[in-house]
């Protein structure tokens, strides 16, 4: 039996930067994960950082790479009826978003906790909470040599995603689950092609959504709809080019193809579990929740309640007050609520459900909205580039200053429809 502060499961995102910082903070922590190291740094997921999120990652010490490699962009373009229209956040929000794919974040907070040396147990099994209502929880789990762990925790933190085992350690009448699973799915790839796009392009299609992303002048981060339950078997590379070719078609612009390295399927659904936290455990990132991909929120959120967590949990071990604690599932989930509305809004505006012809016929007039209206543009170019990060301790509430006004003299000019092109 060996004792840590903060047990911590899962060395994804939300695990890595909690364990990085807390040690900035002086708490030690012990992170688990069942798969190795090789798979966590190179299994594709997220590729967009919002603002806060550059901010949080860059104060922490952990901007270098993102600061070299980084592809900053100022804006979205919005694809349909034949016309693609260029949303302009610097003009709308004086904010933009980078492309820094979630692989190279996460490798590197592995570095920087390897280099720290943190505790990092990859290829774990059998990993298993106990004790949570009381104030040493105990954290178990066998090593990759069959070796059985149990440390003792003043605290346990489930950053285990989805599928992981301490969400449901939570008694089911203490805890409550929101769910919407959406008809389709996104069949993603990485393909090395040189994007053909300066900015991502989101297409609304009748054969269904595409998505047009980037990860560097060289490879190009693509998907498209498909049913909910399609078997990647039944998409062949020359199948997926030709939807993606006739999703994006556009007199004068040109889709460049390539060998595709990766491809998945991924299901959409929206899900939040509220509370966030059971006495002395404290679940953050897609462990409590989980966004369509659409609106680029999963990492984003899954980061921004680390920040939350990591203040929280610091104060209540280190300095033996629980007062952030006692408030990080409600200071979190306002922030999910208003990312959940967001990602589930872009969602149903963009993918065409077959046969939905009245459904499809809306989806178009909320594109036509969002490209001609100052206000509506700027609506989502708040959402898309995020909320900023704001760490509240309770009774005191931070005066926020939301952006000027559509149509004010401070507001920004309406989105223009641009050329159809790289610029
Ligand atoms: P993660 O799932 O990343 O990490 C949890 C970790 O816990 C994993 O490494 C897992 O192996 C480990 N774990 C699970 N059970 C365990 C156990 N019993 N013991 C020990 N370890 C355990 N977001 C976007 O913004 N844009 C996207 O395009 C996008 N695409 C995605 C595609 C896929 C297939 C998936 C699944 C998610 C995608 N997301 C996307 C969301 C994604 O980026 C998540 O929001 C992000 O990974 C959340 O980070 P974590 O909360 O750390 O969870
Ligand atoms: C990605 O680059 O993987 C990405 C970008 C924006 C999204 C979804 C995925 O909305």
């Amino acid at each position: 039996m060996r004792r840590t502060q903060v047990g911590i499961v899962g060395a994804g995102p939300a695990g890595l930067l909690l364990s990085h910082l807390l040690a900035r903070a002086g708490v030690d922590s012990v992170v688990v994960e069942n798969r190795s190291r090789h798979h966590v740094e190179h299994r594709q997921r997220a590729g967009l950082l919002e603002h806060g999120t550059v901010s949080l990652l860059r104060d922490a010490g952990l901007g270098a790479r993102l600061d070299a490699e980084g592809i900053e962009h100022g804006g979205i373009y919005l694809q349909f009826a034949g016309e693609r229209h260029h949303l302009d956040f610097r003009a709308l929000v004086d904010r933009t978003v980078t492309i820094y794919a979630q692989t190279e974040v996460v490798k590197d907070l592995v570095a920087a906790r390897l280099a720290d040396g943190q505790d990092i147990s990859f290829s774990v099994s059998s990993t298993a909470v106990d004790a949570i209502a009381t104030d040493r929880p105990a954290l178990r789990w066998v090593d990759e040599q069959g070796r059985q762990h149990e440390v003792e925790c003043e605290a346990i933190a489930g950053c285990d995603g989805f599928h992981g085992v301490c969400r449901p350690s939570i008694p089911a009448a203490a805890r409550r689950e929101y769910q919407r699973d959406y008809p389709f799915a996104w069949l993603g790839i990485i393909a090395d092609a040189p994007p053909s796009t300066d900015e991502l392009i989101y297409a609304h299609h009748p054969d269904g959504f595409a998505l047009h992303s980037v990860r560097s002048p060289y490879v190009s981060r693509l998907y498209l709809q498909v049913g909910p339950d399609e078997d990647i078997g039944a998409w062949p590379d020359e199948r997926i080019w030709a939807g993606l070719q006739r999703r994006f078609a556009l007199p004068g612009w040109t889709l460049r193809e390539g060998p595709v390295r990766e491809k998945a399927i991924t299901p959409m659904r929206s899900f939040v579990n509220t509370p966030m936290r059971y006495r002395r455990l404290f679940l953050a990132g897609d462990a409590a929740h989980i966004v369509p991909p659409t609106g680029a929120k999963g990492l984003n959120l899954a980061l921004a309640d680390v920040a939350v967590l990591g203040e929280a949990l610091t104060a209540l071990v280190r300095d033996g007050d629980s007062r952030l604690a006692d408030a990080y599932s409600d200071a979190c989930l306002s922030r999910v609520w208003r990312a959940t509305y967001f990602s589930s809004w872009m969602t149903s505006m963009l993918h065409p459900v077959p046969g939905d012809d009245f459904g499809t016929q809306v989806q178009l007039a909320q594109l036509r909205h969002v490209t001609s209206s100052p206000a509506a543009a700027a609506a989502l170019a708040e959402n898309y580039t995020g909320m900023p990060l704001r760490i509240r301790a309770p009774g005191r509430s931070v005066p926020s200053t939301p952006p000027p006004v559509p149509g004010s003299a401070a507001a920004p000019s309406p989105p223009s429809s641009r050329g159809t092109g790289p610029r």
